[in-house]
This record gives C-alpha cells, structure tokens and sequence, in this order.
C-alpha cells in the first residue's frame, strides 16, 4: 500500500550553487510538506552506504567522492502519493532528458550532480529517512 511519505537530499552541487532556497520553494508548491530537514555532510563511507545498491556500477567511485563533496540537505516530505509524485517533480536522472519545469532541469548541472535525490519506493523512503533521522526527529 503506498503510504503518503518519501525522503529527499538537495544534493552537494545544488547546495553550493546557492539553490537550497529555490529547490525547497519548488517543493512546498507543488503541495509537499517538509516534515524533518537537516543539513549535514556524508563522509565517502557514509555515501557508499546510501548508494550500496548501485556498489557493482562503474560510477560508484565517483559518486561517493561527490556526494561527500560538499553539504547536503535530508528532508522527509509528506504528500499524498508521495514517492510517485517526488520522482515526477525532480524529473530524469539525466538532466538533459528531465521533463521541462522539473527540478533537475533547472538546477542539475550533469547526470552525476543532478542537484536531488528521490526515493524510488515506499520501503526505500522509511530505510533512507531512517538513515539520517531518528526516530524522536521524524514527526
Ligand atoms: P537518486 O537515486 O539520486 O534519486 O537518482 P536516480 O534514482 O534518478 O538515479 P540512480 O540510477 O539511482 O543513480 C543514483 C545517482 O548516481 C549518479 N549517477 N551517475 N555517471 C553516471 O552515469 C551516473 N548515473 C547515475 C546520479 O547522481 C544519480 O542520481
Ligand atoms: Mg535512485
């Protein structure tokens, strides 16, 4: 059963360029409500560990040093059809295929610092919330 939950990260590239501001804004209109925000940085293992589902492809090395590039913003968002509706506003992984108006294609700068994450499931968004909140944090 979908529940009305998903969790999202403004990734490193977006926080440095100045986009945090602009990003939440997007979020808040298309009807999502932030219900934990932290702003914080991964360590290379911390990242691998986000990311272990992608630990055989190519770009894991590389993905790990980014995202503990810089500061990230952990948000857990609250929305009717949460998750579906997340990935429809960030758009495709690759900006230059991301639907017009979506996040990533204003703020993404390439297909590795693509400005935000998304959860892809129910489950992933409890497991990744978890992650960064605890439990007396998540309300
Ligand atoms: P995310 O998990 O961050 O929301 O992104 P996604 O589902 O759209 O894409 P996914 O396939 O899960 O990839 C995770 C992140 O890895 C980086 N990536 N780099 N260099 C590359 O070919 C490549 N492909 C993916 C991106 O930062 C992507 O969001
Ligand atoms: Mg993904």
């Amino acid at each position: 059963m979908a529940t009305n939950k998903t969790f999202t990260m403004i990734k490193p590239d977006a926080v440095a360029a100045g986009n945090i501001g602009g990003i939440t804004k997007m979020i808040e209109e298309a009807g999502f409500r932030i219900t934990a925000m932290k702003m914080t940085k991964l360590s290379s293992e911390r990242a691998g560990q986000f990311y272990a589902v992608h630990k055989e492809r190519p770009f894991y090395g590389e993905l790990c040093q980014y995202m503990s590039s810089g500061h990230i913003v952990a948000m857990i968002l609250e929305k009717e059809n949460a998750v579906a509706d997340f990935r429809k506003l960030i758009g495709a992984t690759d900006p230059s295929k991301a639907e017009a108006g979506t996040i990533r294609a204003i703020y993404a700068k390439s297909i590795e610092a693509n400005a935000i994450h998304g959860s892809d499931s129910d489950e992933n968004a409890e497991i990744e919330g978890s992650f960064f909140f605890a439990g007396t944090e998540k309300y």
